[in-house]
Order: C-alpha cells, then structure tokens, then sequence
C-alpha cells in the first residue's frame, strides 16, 4: 500500500523532508539536519565555505550526502511510515554545481547497503566542493558570455534571464578557466537538486527544465540546451550535461541501498528534483496564471506566473518554467526587511509602533517618496548603497516608515509589469506577512486582494506534492493539481487584506512618479538627497 509521498528540500542551510498523505490532505512527517549543526566537520558556515575573497562562496556535496543519511536515520528511528511512500522527489538550492568524474555512474550504481553512504561516494567528484547561489565571483564571464551571445538582451531573450554571477553556465566557465585539468575530468556536471536525485536513484540524473533555466544555458522555449550558450561557455559542454527534462519525470526506482536500509518499497520512484523556488511555488499552491506570493524576508521575493513565456527586457528578472506547467517569474529586491528594519530602529519604534505610524499618514504619503537603497540593490540594478528622499524629511519618523514600505510594493508593481499580467490574488509569507499594515499597501499598491499564509517548508511541500502528482499520474489516476494542493495551503485566521477602492488613482499616480524617479537618480547617482540612512 503506497499512500505517502515523500519531499526533500537541500536548501542552503538545511535538508528538509516532508511526507504527505495527500488522499487526506496531510502532512504527516516532518525532519531536518542543519549543515553547520549536526555536520559541523565539514566546517560550513549557515551551510557554506566562504574564501578571504568574500564573492566566493562554495559548498561541500559530501556534506548534502552525510546529511541525507543522517536524516533517514532519524525518520527511521522516529517511525517514519517509509514502506509506504510511493514516490520521492524533492528540490535544491539553484545554480549550485557538481562535477563528478568519470567513476560517479558506475559507484553510484554499485552502492553497498551494509556501508555509509558517504563512505562510497567520497570519490566521484571532479571537484571537491559546488560553488553556489551566493557565489558572485563570475563577472567577467558573465560579460564573455553575453559578448559571445551577441548582448545581454540576447541571453534574456534566449535563456529566461541575463547572465548572472550565481548562475551555473558563468561559474562552469571560470572552473574551465582556472582549473582546465580538472574540467577534462569532469564526466558530469549536476546541479543541487539533479545530483541528490542521482544519489536517490542510483544513477545519473537529469536536470529538469525548472532549475536547467537557472544556468544561463537552456534554451527557455524549446526546453533544451542552447547549442549557441553552450559554447560560448566551454567546450565540449554538451557531453558532460544531462538531458533536460520536464520536472515531473520519473528517473527510475529508488536505489537498492536506500530499499535495504530504510525500509524503502523497492519500486518506490524517484521523481526529477527541480529548484527550490519552482518547488516552493507549487507549495503556495501558485499553480494557475495570474497568481503571485510575495515573501517578506531579509530580502523580499516576488513569485508570478505566467501562462506563456515572456522575458523581462530589463533583465531583472529570472523565468523558470513551472512544474505544474506553465511559467514563473522571479523577482529579488534586497532590500526588504532589511530596510524596514532600518527605518524602524532609526526611529526608536517596535514593529506595533512601526504599524501605528504607518497608519497615521494617508496613502501617497503626501506626495514623499524614499528609494530604499540602504544596500546596492538587485531589481532595479543599483551598484551603490544611498538612501534617496524626495519631499521627505528624515527625521519624520510616521512618514519614512510609510515611504520605505510604499517605495517597496511600487517597486513590486513596475518591475513585474514585464510580465503582462495583473496579479488577481497574492500570497504573502515570511516573517514581516503577520504586520496588517503592510499588507494593506500592498493590497492597495498592487490593487488585489492579499492573502497571509503560514507555510512552512514550502519548497520540500512542494516536492512532497510534486512526486505525489506524478507517481499517481504514472499509475493512470492524475489528480488535478487544484486538487491536490488546495488542502495544503492554510490561510491564516486574519488571512485576506482587501484593496480600498478610493486608494487607486493614488497609487497609479504615485508609482509613475516612482518610476521617473528611480529612472532619473539612476543616471545621477550623485544626487545630495542621498543619505546612508
Ligand atoms: C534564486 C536564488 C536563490 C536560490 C537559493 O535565483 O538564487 O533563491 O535558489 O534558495
């Protein structure tokens, strides 16, 4: 009997397992290894190596081996219901890399259950550690790859996104540059999730479309490797990459080694991992077009999606096709709550002070305008910290707090204009979605209802979900994904922040003035409005 499906997540700090029972509509398991915590000899910190050189940041995939060891162990021995998961897939932190030598398949392949995991793959790597998201060391051969692509719009037009520091296609180059020797022994390239999924199924996996679009290499309408990026990355790439797949692709049954020491069915199937944000997005339950989720974190994030593919002429944004068919988008603005926070503590307010003075000044602010670049920021592209204050005097403490959350949600709204489609609903999580306030202007500023959700561990969710929609699909029963998810996503009590009708000229107004604005110190970065607070 195969009622449960099971989900991982190996995001930056963490692995994360979920079992869902999705004929009732239930989690019904729940563990994590924390890297730095339970594997402290790989020496990472919050999951990762960092260089002097600080735009280098890497990690060990020995470590994500250890760590799914550790956490089997654990659900085991917690009673984990393993011989009944029908399916397993799961999600990676994006644009990470592995390089595995010629040896990986056959070990893989040939994996000892009476000996550790780790123990057997400690030799199929190329290189020993996987540069990673936070990596940014790449940028001459991001501007190499779009010279040789004929220009950034190119590479936006072609793959979904401009060349990027962290995505995988810049950082394979620098590999082939500074180590030629062991890029001719590398076999395989994997990224996070497609490497987990070949541990899983004892073989090498592919990559699906989902996390293959956070490369910089494939081709985002077709769905397959870009011969054109391919080689203006390095050579011979096309042999050492598997192929893409769509991500609800079954890659084969569970390898022998997990059956005999879990307790795993040994036809349970291991379905194609993806990236943790296409994971995530099916956790919110973001599955039809026209639907966004904002979470408000350190960095606030914006999720929509899209039914057909368009890319953002600015180059902003990422695109990555969605499990559950279809397009997301994927917008980072850095300074989220990090900015908030500034604001907060520059005036002495706790977060309830903080609301009452956000309140206490009408929508528009009065006409005052802060772009809050209290770090350079990704979207728009600012290279240099400065906060800008137009009509707004810093000392105003119920003014700058309206400003810094109005200047967030019209940042939200012109930079995902791109996509063509007006939001009808928005999902909002992380930490700074329990503040009303805030969701009111962004109910107000993107003119749609807000719904707060407490969702935790979406992206391994998501994948719970996504091996349940594929593993039934593969026994002849797919169940609609609207069905599927719904169960799972629970609005908080207080969850639904409607937009106030008399407040929507004002917004249209203001965030064209935003927009000449931002435009305008853009190109006059000198501006003496700018303050470091
Ligand atoms: C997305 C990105 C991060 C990673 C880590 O482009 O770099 O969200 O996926 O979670």
């Amino acid at each position: 009997m195969t009622r449960y499906h099971l989900g991982l997540d190996c995001s930056t700090q963490s692995l994360t397992a979920v079992i869902v029972d999705a004929a009732r509509g239930a989690i019904v398991h729940r563990a994590s290894v924390n890297f730095d915590a339970d594997l402290p000899r790989h020496g990472t910190r919050q999951g990762v190596l960092r260089e002097d050189d600080s735009t280098v940041v890497h990690a060990p995939p020995l470590m994500w081996v250890e760590a799914l060891e550790l956490l089997l162990a654990r659900m085991k021995s917690d009673g984990a219901p393993f011989a009944e998961v029908g399916a397993v897939s799961g999600s990676g932190q994006q644009h990470g890399s592995v390089y595995l030598n010629g040896s990986a398949a056959s070990t893989l392949a040939a994996l000892d259950p009476a000996r550790s995991l780790a123990k057997q793959l400690g030799g199929i790597f190329s290189r020993a550690t996987a540069p990673v998201w936070m990596d940014s060391s790449t940028s001459r051969e991001c501007e190499e790859i779009a010279r040789a692509l004929g220009g950034q719009d190119v590479v936006v037009e072609s793959t979904g996104s401009a060349a990027c520091e962290r995505f995988t296609g810049p950082q394979i180059r620098k590999f082939r540059k500074t180590s030629p020797a062991e890029y001719e022994a590398t076999t395989r390239i994997a990224l996070v999730s497609s490497f987990m999924a070949s541990v899983l199924a004892g073989r090498i996996a592919p990559i699906d479309s989902g996390d293959g679009a956070g490369m910089n290499l494939m081709d985002i309408r077709a769905l397959q490797w870009n011969d054109a990026a391919l080689d203006a990355t390095a050579p011979d790439l096309a042999r050492r990459l598997p192929p893409i797949v769509p991500p609800t692709t079954i890659v084969g049954p569970i390898s022998r080694w997990f059956a005999e020491r879990f307790g795993f069915r040994d036809d349970a199937r291991v379905v194609a991992w993806t990236g943790d944000n296409p994971s995530s997005a099916v956790g919110l339950s973001l599955i039809e077009p026209g639907m966004a989720a904002v979470s408000l974190g350190t960095s606030d994030t914006y999720f929509g999606t899209m039914s057909a593919c368009r890319t953002d002429p600015r180059g902003e944004g990422h695109v990555f096709p969605m499990p559950a068919g279809g397009y997301m988008s994927l917008l980072c603005f850095k300074n989220g709550s990090l900015a908030r926070e500034r604001i907060r503590d520059a005036h002495g307010l706790d977060w309830n002070g903080f609301s009452a003075a956000l309140a206490s000044i009408p929508p528009g602010n009065n006409g005052a305008i802060m772009l809050p670049y209290f770090e350079p920021e990704i979207v728009p592209k600012v290279f240099h910290a400065g906060v800008r204050r137009f009509g707004l005097s810093e000392g105003d403490a119920a003014a700058n707090c309206r400003a810094v959350v109005e200047a967030q949600m019209i940042s939200m709204r012109i930079h995902s204009a791109w996509m063509g489609v007006r939001p009808t609903s928005i999902r909002a999580t992380g930490g700074a979605s329990v503040n009303r306030e805030i969701l009111q202007v962004m109910a107000d500023v993107l003119r749609c209802p807000v719904h707060r959700c407490a969702v935790t561990d979406g992206a391994a969710l998501g994948a719970a979900l996504r091996a349940a929609h594929a593993d039934l699909a593969a026994d002849g029963s797919a169940p609609s994904w609207r069905n599927l998810v719904a169960p799972f996503v629970h609005p908080a009590s207080d969850h639904r922040v409607d937009p106030r009708a008399e407040t929507g000229n004002v917004y249209d107004d203001m965030a064209a003035r935003y927009a000449t604005i931002e435009r305008e110190s853009a190109t006059d970065p000198a501006s003496d409005s700018i303050s470091a607070r």
